[in-house]
């Protein structure tokens, strides 16, 4: 009869086509075989490479839901086993790539204009044009309706916006080629998306530093984004969209590839806590694995693990099905991040002192996985968004 693979409880490589079946297998040899070697001095000198988005870029794994446009094509699960993959690795290399694939690539193709799918989406597909999504700011996190950024006609060139305003916890943004910013439109007073190109800033309008000495997500970049009037031609900006409709149908996305993502994280917390447990002997010769509160905390994990990935495969078929809502992405995405936060933290106990060793790899997920849990919508942010869906009623403010 069938056999019980720990690694795949629940068999959900069943639901799987063959086709989906073969990009996972591509994304994770490269991840193991091209990213798992150098993740931890990037984590320990605090690096990213921009590199790594052009390997990304000749696998096909950019921008993978994207039809045309030099993009792959392929379902959102095909997408979530891809960041699945990256994540294994390290939630800050999936972290690049959602910003680069889910939130820029992903509204330029939903919102852009035919001109500008021609113009950013094939170089982007080849991780030859770095993107950014701007839409936290240093006021408004949580509440992104409330931004203070502003584009006002330019007072000088005509066809033109200037832009201005700061955004903070911007992934991308110091090495950023194209800056997706989300401001208030002066004469309406509503949210509007403008591709903002580095390469056309006049000096001194566009900042972007780095947000340094972080002690989450060490191997992406993360900076602000400061604009003092910065010149958008009008060509550049969304030309339909308006409103919070823009930035959140970009982040339905990305939130969707979190809740595969972390599962990644999560499992590979789990390959190690095992091995550990197997090889490490205390009190009479015995592998922790043979300790029943050890086996308990294995157990736990491999559960919301094969769990987690089961709810979000779903989720990821009615998307393509067009049967989804955004409160199934944030119940995915809020179960998933704070399963995988709470089981890492948990199976960290099972390394003792060895767990503060950053070759153990765990303390890496653990302070990722934090990070997982807050952007992109915090965990408690997610429950008032479920809470108003059951009651009607609003919590927020
Ligand atoms: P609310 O009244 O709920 O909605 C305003 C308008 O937006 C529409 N909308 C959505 N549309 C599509 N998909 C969604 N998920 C949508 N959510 C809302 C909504 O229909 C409405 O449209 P309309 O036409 O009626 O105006 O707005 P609110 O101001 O009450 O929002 C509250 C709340 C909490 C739901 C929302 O602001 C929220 O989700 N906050 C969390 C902020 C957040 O997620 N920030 C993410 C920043 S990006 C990031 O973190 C990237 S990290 C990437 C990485 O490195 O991997
Ligand atoms: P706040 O909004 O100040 O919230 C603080 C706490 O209060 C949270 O626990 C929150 O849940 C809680 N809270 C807030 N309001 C309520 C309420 N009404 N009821 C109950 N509790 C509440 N943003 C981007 O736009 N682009 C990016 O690329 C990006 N990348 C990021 C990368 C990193 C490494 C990090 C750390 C963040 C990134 N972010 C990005 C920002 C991220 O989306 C925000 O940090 C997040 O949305 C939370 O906002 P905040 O930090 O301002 O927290």
């Amino acid at each position: 009869g069938p056999a019980f693979d720990w690694q795949d409880p629940l068999n959900a490589k069943n639901l799987f086509t063959e086709d989906e079946l073969a990009i996972a297998e591509t994304a994770e040899r490269y991840c193991q075989e091209r990213l798992q070697p150098r993740v931890l001095q990037a984590y320990r000198d605090e690096h990213y490479d921009p590199k790594i988005l052009e390997e990304m870029g000749e696998l096909g794994l950019l921008g993978s839901g994207i039809k045309g446009y030099g993009c792959a094509g392929v379902s959102s699960v095909a997408g979530g086993l891809i960041t699945r993959a990256v994540e294994r690795v390290d939630s800050g290399y999936r972290s690049g790539m959602s910003v680069q694939s889910s939130l820029v690539m992903g509204g330029i193709y939903e919102f852009g204009s035919e001109e500008q799918k021609e113009k950013f989406l094939p170089e982007m597909a080849r991780g030859r044009l770095i993107g950014a999504f701007g839409l936290t700011e240093p006021n408004h996190g949580s509440d992104p309706g409330s931004m203070e950024s502003i584009a006002k006609p330019h007072p000088t060139k005509k066809g033109y916006f200037s832009l201005s305003g700061a955004k903070t916890w911007i992934t991308n943004s110091p090495i950023a080629d194209v800056l997706l910013v989300w401001a208030k439109l002066q004469e309406t007073g509503k949210i509007r998306g403008f591709l903002v190109e580095r390469k056309d800033c006049p000096p001194g309008t566009l900042e972007t530093p780095a947000i340094k000495d972080k002690n989450g997500l060490r191997a992406s970049i993360t900076g602000m984004i400061q604009m003092d009037g910065v010149p958008v031609p009008e060509a550049n900006m969304f030309p339909e969209v308006e409103g919070l409709k823009g930035p959140f149908s970009c982040l339905n996305s990305a939130r969707y590839g979190i809740s595969l993502g972390v599962m990644g994280a999560l499992e590979d917390a789990i390959a190690r806590a095992r091995t550990y447990s197997l090889e490490r002997k205390q009190f009479k010769g015995n592998p922790l694995a043979k300790y029943q509160l050890i086996q308990k905390k294995l157990a736990d994990a491999a559960t919301d693990a094969a769990y987690g990935t089961l709810a979000a495969v779903q989720v990821g078929r009615l998307k393509d099905e067009g049967k989804v809502t955004p409160e199934m992405i944030s119940m995915v995405k809020r179960q998933n991040c704070d399963a995988a936060l709470r089981n890492a933290r948990v199976l960290q106990e099972i390394f003792g002192g060895n767990a503060v060793s950053d070759e153990y790899h765990i303390g890496r997920h653990v302070a990722n996985l934090f990070v997982t849990q807050t952007y992109e919508g915090q965990s408690d942010i997610h429950s008032l968004i479920l809470g108003r869906a059951i009651t009607g009623i609003q919590a927020f403010v």
